[in-house]
């Protein structure tokens, strides 16, 4: 009975959350300088979740979550070891103060995380089959039961961190994703949010980063992934490779 409990309040969770909760990636700032609203990211009409961990729609959205259109053509220019913000919002609208759930509802608690793969053209359609490293990560501090997505709610939908130093010059997509545990006690549950930034990198050094797939790097069976978040939590093992250093 106590699982069938906890089910039911899942279930609210879900029915009070899903339609008016989730969020999207639409705009970045390069050493804090505005890139402008949508400017070089492909970002859908719809701001709903992937929830298959073996979709293409897990590489770079799309699919259920339609592409708003024309998708950007710009590539943005961003100096290797830079500061990059990137910025969520509930809708594609953008900021709503007035709004409690954005940038993202408070219930969708779980990791951030950033990935890079090189590309010989940033603005190519077909996104499958690259190779990703992961450049940044902010799961869960166990001393006050927070997650990532509190900091980005604190932090107004913005989150930022750092493109590594010594990677190649070129062009490069740069996948940032939001992983909601609200439903993730059975699979699939957990709520994927991800746009894919279009840059040029500048500078930089010559290092070639380990690599993961996508789909692939996930699974269902993840223990970041099926999870019941509604405990206290000692730990929390975020998906995919270790982060990329140089
Ligand atoms: C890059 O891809 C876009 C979209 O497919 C295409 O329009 C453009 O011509 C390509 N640029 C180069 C240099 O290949
Ligand atoms: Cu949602």
């Amino acid at each position: 009975m106590k699982s069938a409990l906890v089910s039911a309040a899942t279930a609210a969770v879900i029915l009070g959350g899903s339609a008016s909760a989730h969020t999207i990636f639409q705009e970045m700032y390069v050493n804090g300088a505005d890139q402008g609203h949508i400017n070089g990211i492909r970002v859908p009409d719809y701001d709903g979740p992937i929830t298959d961990v073996t979709s293409n729609d897990l590489i770079c959205n799309g699919g259920i979550n339609p592409y708003h259109q024309p998708i950007s053509m710009d590539i943005i220019s961003v100096p290797a070891g830079a500061s990059y913000t990137a910025e969520w919002h509930h809708t594609l609208d953008g900021a709503n103060p007035s709004d409690p759930a954005d940038p993202i509802d408070p219930s969708h608690k779980g990791p951030v995380l950033t990935y890079m793969a090189k590309v010989d053209n940033a603005t190519q359609t077909d996104v499958t089959g690259l190779q990703w490293f992961k450049i940044w990560e902010d799961g869960f501090t166990a001393s006050d039961q927070t997650w990532g997505v509190d900091r980005l709610i604190a932090n107004k939908g913005k989150v930022t961190f750092t493109i590594p130093s010594c990677i190649e010059p070129g062009q490069y997509l740069l996948r940032h994703e939001i992983i909601a545990l609200h439903a993730a006690e059975s699979y699939p549950g957990a709520q994927f949010y991800m746009e894919c930034a279009q840059l040029q990198i500048t500078g930089g050094g010559s290092a070639s980063p380990a690599t993961v797939s996508f789909p692939g790097a996930y699974s269902g069976s993840d223990p970041g992934i099926t999870i019941n978040i509604y405990q206290t939590l000692s730990s929390y093992t975020i998906p995919g490779p270790a982060v990329f250093s140089c």
